[in-house]
């Protein structure tokens, strides 16, 4: 037995120790035997040494798992066990292994008292699994890692009342009944793959049904998979998945290569979807949707992690990971392809604009403090931590940017040839480097660095003018601030889209938008013949994932507002001069009406796609605020900073008032709801005008709220008027909230919001009302979607609260962490997060919040998941 140092800090998993596996496997039967206490797997797995592997012993992973009966070619065998797997070094007889031989065992495990939610558990009484990234391992005994692929055969045998329906990867072959009321199925999925994309589902399920032909000619039977009661509300979904499939097709030559593709909704899920090989598991708010219970914005999310796992077929399925350190070669990817799909679904530059909102807010928050990694990480103690903002949306700007600098053709050049090369393969990054390489002919070793180099790299602009001859020059300087591990920075290729505006906002340039790419520290760029000086508009549709520093004026930004026909810089101008003046009022200016005066000009503007003025309206959030005032100089106080905020909007609400009384009374939406874009564009517009009038508080402003919840007929309406009531502590809150209650408190996906719009309120009292609502009937802390929106929603989304000076709310968060953490540590460590921005606030606060990841640390058994991200925050 191997003895373990229970205090010893777990070894991390290196990028340069990779070597090919020992074994292969050329096939995977499994038989389940389901059963909620009990659960008997029965794994055949036909194994062959590979050629150019280290000729080690067998060795397997397999956690909290009870080996029942092993054997080698059928003869019993008793490998030793340890807590994390099993080394086989010979058969029974002691002679060596022979180099190819069937491997198998039986495993039993529980599910029910499985609230990690990894492996195969139950939720609600439906069995499902989640391997990504090692949950493979829980299951049964097996080399739980990417690069070893194999066909599977899966015989599913349940209880048929309870579980009438069984599913699994691919194609059903066979079903039928089994005495004593159970019955089975059997499924085989002819494409190898890695465990981890493993599945399988068995419960009280009902099934929509559509028919889908490839361009190909196959025929494919889709089926959303939803409780009893939810059939209603999978419309979306199925409509999402066929405009996926069908623009997949279109935009990237992909077509589906089975005859199934399944969808099934799970309650109690820690992320929020995953990509299983022909049966995709969603967490069920990502599936479920109808008007009454979903806003817009939901049907938006439904529709990009629809689109988004669908994608996953081909980039990280059919072409797949060699290891976890190349996470990003099918997340980047796979993201950016979901984004392009929005764009065109709906409008690019409200897309882009969407996008690069979050990837400040979580990509920039994250490479700016403690938890800071490249896109391709060169370690990890556990795996389930890199499922990043810096891996999903720091790596599909890194696509984004070779889409950038190779053009629509070159890009699909060389995407056709990774597909051609590498079907069927687990690669590396170095791979789909090389396909740009070859396809374009270009060497792409510095641009490499995007994916080695951590942090959001620093790019400050110089300008010169000289009448003479119009020269016009722009000088350039990148820098990259160190990160964890990481002190010195090398220079990257840096895209920077721009123009040059004239005084009356044209374009100066022949074609409009000029890519300059930034290969050294230092890049100058020089335009002649310009008739007058011009107003550059650089980084245009935000062209790299870097942060621009230029000395401007106001009355630049304004003009940028007012005229840049890149719709991205037009709100980019808005955004940063609104930044600037919440902070000038932080430190105590009024509201520049200059500011206001121009936001009005934008949000009045008829001409503009109303979901484009409805970003122009929002305020920048306090926990942007606070992370710039750092960047500037100052550590952020949360409470000045949530006061401006508030000051901000009042007075825009003050200057404004005519022009948002007209939009929340104009942008109505005739004739039933539509989920459809220029919908949803309408009523977010109608529905900022209602935030920032409530924000104003005059008794009107608030019973023009209370009106709209009243009469919504749709959740799109009277979700965002209850927040608005809510938020402001208005009187008709409690009412509204008592009726969304009473109305919803089946609903599980509904109830969330319920919690949410609570847990966000900045109340004097917040943490109060909190923890109150903790000992609410419905907070099931075990599931992850309600223990998010209420303590992950106070965490996230109430800095005033959650920053209070006495750190009450740092020790709340603490004490359900660690609660937590004895039953799931993968949705604890994430929440961790919540704590990585500390080095932004006062010593005071710094040293609360560093006492209580110390008192996290200390917490007995702590796992390995929230013990690696309270580690790397403490430095
Ligand atoms: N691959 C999925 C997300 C996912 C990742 C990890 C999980 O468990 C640790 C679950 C899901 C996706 O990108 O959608
Ligand atoms: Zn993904």
């Amino acid at each position: 037995m191997r003895t373990e140092d229970a205090s010893a800090a777990p070894a991390p998993v290196r990028l340069a120790d990779y070597r090919p596996p020992a074994w292969l496997i050329e096939s995977v039967r499994l038989t389940f035997d389901l059963r909620p206490r009990g659960t008997r797997v029965t794994a055949r797995l036909a194994l062959r040494r590979n050629p150019d592997g280290d000729g080690g012993p067998l060795r397997l992973d397999g956690r909290n798992l009870r080996l029942v009966a092993a054997s080698v070619d059928g003869a019993p065998v008793s490998p030793e066990t340890d807590a994390e797997g099993l080394t086989l070094s010979g058969t029974a007889s002691g002679a060596a292994l022979p180099d190819a031989f069937v491997w198998e065992a039986v495993t039993e495990i529980d599910p029910e008292d499985n609230k990690a939610l990894e492996g195969l558990y139950l939720s609600r009484g439906m069995f499902c699994t989640q391997c990504e990234a090692q949950g493979f391992r829980k299951i049964t005994f097996f080399p739980d890692r990417p690069d070893v692929m194999a066909m599977y055969e899966v015989r599913i045998e349940a209880d048929a009342g309870s579980c009438p329906a069984l599913l699994s990867n691919g194609d059903l072959i066979e079903s039928g009944a089994l005495p004593k009321g159970r019955h089975y199925a059997v499924w085989r999925d002819p494409h190898p793959k890695p465990c981890y994309l493993f599945a399988l589902v068995a419960g009280d399920l009902r099934e929509t049904r559509a028919d889908f032909t490839t361009v190909e000619g196959r025929q494919v039977r889709l089926g959303v998979w939803v409780r009893p009661g939810d059939e209603g509300r999978t419309a979306y979904a199925m409509d999402s998945l066929i405009r996926s499939m069908r623009w997949d097709e279109r935009a990237y030559g992909r077509a589906y290569d089975l005859d199934v593709f399944n969808i099934v909704a799970v309650d109690d899920f820690n992320m929020g979807a995953m990509e299983n090989k022909g049966l995709n598991i969603f967490n069920a708010k990502y599936v479920l949707a109808s008007p009454e219970t979903a806003t817009d914005a939901d049907y938006a999310r439904i529709e990009s992690i629809v689109a988004h796992e669908y994608f996953h077929n081909w980039t990280g399925n059919r072409i797949t990971c060699r290891d976890w350190f190349q996470l990003c070669l099918k997340e980047g990817l796979t993201v950016f392809r979901d984004q392009q799909f929005t764009a065109d679904e709906r409008s690019a530059p409200v897309k882009r604009i969407e996008d690069v909102v979050t990837l400040r807010a979580r990509q920039f928050r994250e490479d700016g403090g403690p938890l800071a990694h490249p896109v391709r990480p060169e370690e990890y103690i556990e795996i389930n931590n890199f499922y990043t903002a810096t891996i999903y949306e720091k790596g599909a700007e890194v696509i984004g940017m070779l889409h950038t600098l190779f053009g629509p053709e070159g890009y699909r050049k060389a995407l056709d040839l990774y597909f051609e090369r590498h079907d069927g393969q687990a690669c590396a990054i170095e791979d789909f480097r090389r396909c740009f390489e070859d396809a374009t002919g270009r060497d792409l070793t510095q641009f490499a660095r995007w994916w080695s180099q951590a942090g959001t790299p620093e790019v400050g602009v110089e300008e010169s003018w000289q009448e003479d001859g119009g020269r016009y020059a722009l000088i350039f300087r990148q820098s990259t601030p160190p990160t964890p591990g990481q002190p010195d920075k090398a220079p990257l290729v840096i895209p920077v889209a721009l123009g040059l505006l004239g005084a009356n906002g044209d374009d100066l340039l022949p074609e409009g938008t000029r890519i300059v790419e930034l290969t050294e520290a230092e890049t100058a760029v020089t335009f002649e013949g310009l008739p007058a000086r011009p107003v550059p508009s650089l980084l245009r549709g935000f062209s790299a994932p870097v942060r621009l520093i230029r000395e401007t004026s106001d009355a630049e930004r304004a003009f940028l507002m007012a005229h840049d026909s890149d719709a991205f810089n037009r709100w980019e101008a808005g955004r940063a001069y609104a930044v600037d003046v919440a902070l000038r009022m932080a430190g105590g200016a009024d509201a520049d009406p200059a500011f206001l005066d121009a936001l009005d000009a934008l949000a009045s503007d008829e001409s503009l796609d109303p979901a484009f003025r409805a970003l122009a309206l929002e305020t920048p959030g306090e926990d942007e605020l606070a992370r710039e005032t750092f960047a500037r100089g100052t550590p952020a106080d949360p409470q000045a900073l949530h006061a401006a905020r508030d000051a901000l909007r009042r007075a825009a609400a003050g200057r404004m008032g005519d022009a948002l009384e007209r939009l929340h009374r104009e942008m109505t939406v005739p004739g039933p709801y539509s989920p459809d874009a220029a919908a949803a564009g309408r009523r977010a517009l109608r529905n900022r005008a209602l935030g920032l009038l409530v924000a104003r508080g005059a008794p009107d402003d608030l019973a023009r709220a209370a009106g709209q919840f009243e009469r919504a007929d749709n959740m799109s309406d009277a979700f965002p008027a209850l927040a608005a009531l809510v938020h402001a502590d208005a009187p008709q809150a409690a009412a509204a909230l008592a009726a969304f209650h009473d109305r919803w408190r089946d609903d599980p996906v509904v109830m969330d919001k319920w919690f949410a719009v609570q847990a966000t309120a900045p109340a004097d009292d917040a943490l109060g009302r909190v923890r109150a609502l903790t000992e609410h009937p419905l907070f099931d802390w075990l599931n992850p979607n309600r223990f998010r929106s209420l303590v992950g929603a106070f965490a996230a989304g109430n800095p005033s609260a959650f920053h209070a000076a006495d750190g009450a709310g740092y020790a709340f968060l603490a004490d359900w962490l660690i609660r937590l953490d004895a039953k799931n540590p993968q949705t604890t460590a994430r929440m961790a997060g919540a704590f990585e921005t500390w080095g932004i606030y006062d010593a005071g606060r710094q040293r609360l919040i560093r006492d209580q990841l110390e008192r996290i640390a200390a917490a007995p058994g702590l796992s390995r998941d929230t013990g690696e991200m309270v580690s790397r925050m403490l430095g």
